[in-house]
């Protein structure tokens, strides 16, 4: 398997988390060139990453969700990204949509502001993605609270969703002081090995994250 990737990119961490997970060898491309760019757009013309490509199984596989159950169905191991009971499924799919939804989607608006041409920022855009992080922080401090993992006792595609999103969310908008309860989750996270592996690789390209020196003001 090929996998097009960067190693800053959250939605990538959220399936490389995964692939350390489960075991399965791959290729990784990293897409830091023209060429690695243009292969990834023949594939997939939407050209967003993280892509899949299963040339044993003649897949090509776009969506970090997806790519994880792609794996959990056809790479099976001990990692099980979605539990087979119906109602444990449920809740990890409902935990892996409030990280992408409601903690990646705002954390990511910030970034975009910041990256945006001088005269061009938009701080009403901005406090919205603000408000709507402090609600998720909230509720996820509930939802968790009890809780090993995203969903309860099994690591699951929840986590995977949970660590990117998190980590990122932190930086720009901190929480570990004001939330111990997703402050302990995401220490838990970091302490996983297939986690503390996507964090080591992200080292060499960390300085180019907008807020690496810290939040914004
Ligand atoms: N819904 C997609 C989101 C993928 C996504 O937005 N990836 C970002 C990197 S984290 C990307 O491709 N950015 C490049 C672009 O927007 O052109 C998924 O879950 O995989």
């Amino acid at each position: 398997m090929r996998l097009f990737y960067h190693p800053l990119s959250s939605y990538c961490w959220k399936v490389l988390i995964a692939l350390y997970e489960n075991g399965a060898p791959f290729e990784g491309l990293v897409l830091d060139n023209p060429q690695a760019a243009a292969d990834l757009q023949a594939l997939w013309p939407i050209a967003r990453f993280p892509l899949l490509r299963d040339e044993q199984r003649g897949a090509t596989v776009a969506e970090a969700s997806i790519i994880i159950e792609y794996l959990g169905v056809h790479y099976p191991t001990a990692f099980t990204p979605i539990p087979m009971d119906v109602d444990s499924a449920l809740e990890v799919r409902l935990m892996d949509r409030l990280f992408d939804n409601y903690v990646m989607t705002p954390m990511q608006a910030f970034v975009a502001d910041r990256i945006r041409p001088d005269g061009t920022q938009d701080r009403h855009g901005v406090g919205q993605a603000r408000t709507l992080l402090g609600k998720a922080y909230a509720l996820l401090e509930e939802r968790i609270a009890g809780r090993t993992w995203a969903a309860g006792e099994a690591f699951t595609l929840a986590d995977c969703a949970a660590l990117p999103a998190l980590f990122y969310a932190d930086k720009v908008v901190p929480f570990r002081a004001s939330h111990p309860v997703l402050a302990a989750y995401l220490a838990r996270l970091e302490a996983r090995p297939s986690v503390a592996r996507v964090l080591a690789e992200k080292e060499p390209v960390w300085a180019m994250f907008p807020f690496a020196d810290g939040p914004p003001v």
